[in-house]
């Protein structure tokens, strides 16, 4: 079977996005593929954050994952910082990649340029090196990634690569790539199209556990009430009807995709059923179609998150089988790089 690993940090509470765009299709890809999902926490404290809520955060995430449909008998489900290999793996990395390299990575462009440099710490300048790690100790044949994690994955593929390149030995170069090489080399997985979920209070940023205002997101976990209340009061516009993909209605456009998504009808049949209602029609047909879908998870996730040997032992396992990977790539690197061997 050809492998996939994915994950999701445990910045805040998981919303509509996190879960459209990268969980729910976990569900689909864990049937036909090898796969690791975990919880990303090493990646979690690039930016300040509350040292109180990280562990209840990688627990909420976890739970939510289980809750969603992520099934331990198909899939391994583990916490990134207890599968040690991460971390000592970036380190060898790192003396690989040229400063440059990270140096143009956008996000962290974007994101230093917000903070500062005095605020922001070298860890998320870092942070695709330990990305890197995450992908390459597996062996991955593929990796999920949206839109803003291209670039990161594209990081990733040069840097393995060049760790062949540089300590794969000439075998692996004059055989074109083929065989001998340390690292699998791997391709991203386009997510399917509309999964980008817009804020709903700007349908031109994407909808993010980090933007100030709760009123931009569904979380997974909110109430029917805090729902309908976030549908009611999300920015709409005044054109009649509704549709997707006027340049002009990003907001109507993104509703309609979350609504499709939601309901798994096509785009067609949403944009049929959807052209003659207004804001008034659809909004509550959005609302209950959420509160219909998230119920059922909000209820095992309930179940999950209070059984905490439950979820003790669902990490611990899936941080078995993580380690017996990634503890052969470690010590192949290890080798190739000449280090005296344990
Ligand atoms: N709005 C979104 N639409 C579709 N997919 C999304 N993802 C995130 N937001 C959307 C996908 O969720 C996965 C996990 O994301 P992450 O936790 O690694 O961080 P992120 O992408 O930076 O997500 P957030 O929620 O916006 O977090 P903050 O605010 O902390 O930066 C990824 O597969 C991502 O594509």
């Amino acid at each position: 079977l050809k492998r996939i690993v994915s994950g999701v940090q445990p910045t805040g509470s998981i919303h509509l996005g996190n879960y459209l765009g990268a969980i729910k299709n976990w569900i689909d890809l864990q049937n036909t593929y090898d796969t690791l999902f975990f919880i990303v926490d090493l990646h979690a404290i690039t930016l300040p954050y509350d040292t109180q809520q990280l562990s209840r955060a990688t627990k909420d995430t976890a739970a939510i994952y289980l809750a969603c449909g992520v099934e331990t008998s198909k899939a391994s489900v583990f916490v990134q910082s207890h599968v040690r290999a991460h971390v000592e793996l970036m380190w060898l990395l790192s003396s690989a990649t040229p400063i440059g390299w990270l140096n143009r990575m956008i996000q962290f462009k974007e994101k230093s340029l917000k903070a500062g440099d005095e605020n922001v710490g070298v860890a998320l300048l870092t942070y695709p090196v330990l990305m890197a790690s995450d992908i390459l100790l597996y062996q991955s044949d593929f990796v999920p990634v949206g839109e803003d994690q291209k670039q990161h994955l594209e990081l990733t593929r040069e840097l393995a690569e060049r760790v062949n390149y540089l300590y794969g030995g000439r075998k692996w170069k004059k055989l074109g790539g083929r065989g001998g090489a340390i690292f699998k080399v791997p391709e991203p997985l386009i997510p399917p199209a509309g999964a980008r979920v817009m804020s709903l209070t700007d349908g031109l940023s994407k909808m993010s556990k980090s933007a100030p205002s709760d009123q931009s997101r569904i979380n997974l976990l909110d109430s029917k009430d805090v729902i309908a209340n976030k549908i009611k009061r999300c920015k709409t516009d005044s054109f009649p009807g509704l549709e997707f993909d006027n340049p002009d209605r990003p907001e109507c456009s993104n509703l309609l995709s979350v609504y499709q998504l939601i309901t798994r009808k096509t785009k067609e049949e949403v944009a049929q059923e959807c052209q003659d209602m207004n804001w008034g029609v659809f909004k509550p047909l959005l609302t209950d179609a959420l509160i219909d879908h998230l119920h059922p998870i909000q209820v095992r996730y309930e179940e999950i998150i209070s059984d905490t040997a439950y979820l003790d032992k669902v990490l611990a396992e899936g941080a078995r089988k993580a380690a017996d990977i990634a503890d052969v790539t470690l010590n192949n690197v290890y080798q190739a790089m000449g280090f005296l061997q344990r």
